[in-house]
């Protein structure tokens, strides 16, 4: 059995991950639509030795459809969902615009696949810094419950998008041939300089993808118990997401047995030697699929206290890859729309 899958944004860098995925991973295609803006009309992108060409998104591009994977922002998320859905599809949404709906699953496939049994159309992939710390943190989730956790990321340009990924480029070769960055996509200059996430502050002081980290996590485990707090900041870093983790449990967790529950944990991969300080690194993460786990020690600061650092790739786990095994779960939990399935 193959589906019809349309990509919602295929022209951007999750959409540009979502094609080569989903040809690596060879996924029963029937039929693939590329759908981005007006602004892309006469491309086309290659698919499987292919050039298909990309089509601005419309109502008629949804019908026979069985899956969207979409990827364009919360906006155009917005106006595209139930249009897709009225007319049969599943779609798989990458933005924040339906994460908190209690009618939407959100899911990380290695924490809470149960979660799409219950889905009315709509599922959402969390955020990427989100999907990559539930990632590594449910394994020890389930054997300790986590009461609190402290997180300070570093993320990449590919957060914001394709064009945040060339500024920085751009930027990069502007200093170095001694001219002054310039900064559209981004708020500033990222190249040579660090910045805090540049998202909506909330009058706590806290930043929406900090309150994702909270807000997502806690739905994604079940769990409305776990404290979480978060700083989330911009690196030039082009592409994988790294995170400093801090968990505290109600009882020790001793870091030996923390590393021996992770390394046969799924999509985990233990970076860890300590002779020759080599852990994760965001050059290592990029292009693959796990998120790289280590500097796995006891916190000298609380007894019962973890610390963990992490690396992913925030296009693949934090977003493309996420969505796509969400997609296999729908097929192999023959949970596509009923309508779809009967062509
Ligand atoms: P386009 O290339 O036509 O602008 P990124 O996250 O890398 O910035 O990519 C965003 C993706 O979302 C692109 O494929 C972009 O298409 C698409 N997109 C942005 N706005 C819209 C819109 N209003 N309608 C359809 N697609 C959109
Ligand atoms: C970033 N995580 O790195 C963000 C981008 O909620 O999906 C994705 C925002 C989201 O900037």
């Amino acid at each position: 059995k193959s589906y019809r899958l349309a990509i919602l944004g295929a022209t951007g860098a999750v959409g540009t991950e979502l094609l080569e995925l989903l040809e690596s991973r060879n996924f029963p295609i029937a039929d693939l639509k590329l759908l981005a803006s007006e602004r892309s009309i006469g491309r086309s992108l290659r698919f499987k030795g292919e050039n298909i060409p990309v089509e601005p998104v419309s109502d008629r591009a949804f019908e026979n459809v069985d899956i969207v994977l979409a990827s364009a922002g919360g906006s155009t998320s917005k106006t595209w969902a139930a249009v897709a859905v009225a007319k049969g599809a599943v779609v798989i949404d990458n933005s924040s615009a339906f994460r908190m709906n209690p009618e939407v699953p959100l899911i990380v496939p290695e924490v809470n696949p149960q979660a799409a049994a219950n889905h009315q159309g709509i599922i959402a992939n969390p955020n990427c810094t989100t999907i990559l710390m539930t990632v590594a943190v449910w394994p020890l989730h389930k054997v300790k419950p986590v009461q609190r956790i402290v997180a300070s990321t570093y993320q990449s340009a590919s957060g914001a998008g394709a064009r945040a990924i060339a500024e920085v480029k751009t930027q990069t070769s502007a200093i170095l041939q001694g001219q002054p960055p310039v900064a559209e996509v981004l708020p500033y200059p990222l190249a040579f300089n660090l910045f805090p996430h540049n998202s909506p502050l909330n009058d706590l002081g806290y930043c929406e993808e900090e309150m994702k980290m909270v807000n997502e996590t806690r739905k994604i485990f079940g769990t409305q118990q776990i404290r979480i707090t978060a700083t989330c900041i911009r690196v030039p870093v082009l592409r994988a997401h790294s995170e400093a983790i801090n968990l505290e449990f109600e009882t020790t967790f001793s870091a030996e047995e923390a590393r021996e529950i992770l390394n046969s944990s799924p999509g985990v991969k233990l970076v860890e030697d300590w002779e020759t300080n080599h852990f994760p690194m965001p050059i290592e993460a990029t292009g693959r699929d796990e998120v790289l786990v280590g500097r796995i020690r006891q916190d000298i600061s609380h007894s019962c206290g973890l610390e963990l650092w992490l690396c992913g790739d925030q296009i693949r786990k934090g977003a493309a890859l996420n969505a796509i095994q969400i997609a296999e779960l729908l097929v192999e939990k023959n949970l596509l729309k009923p309508l779809a399935i009967s062509h």
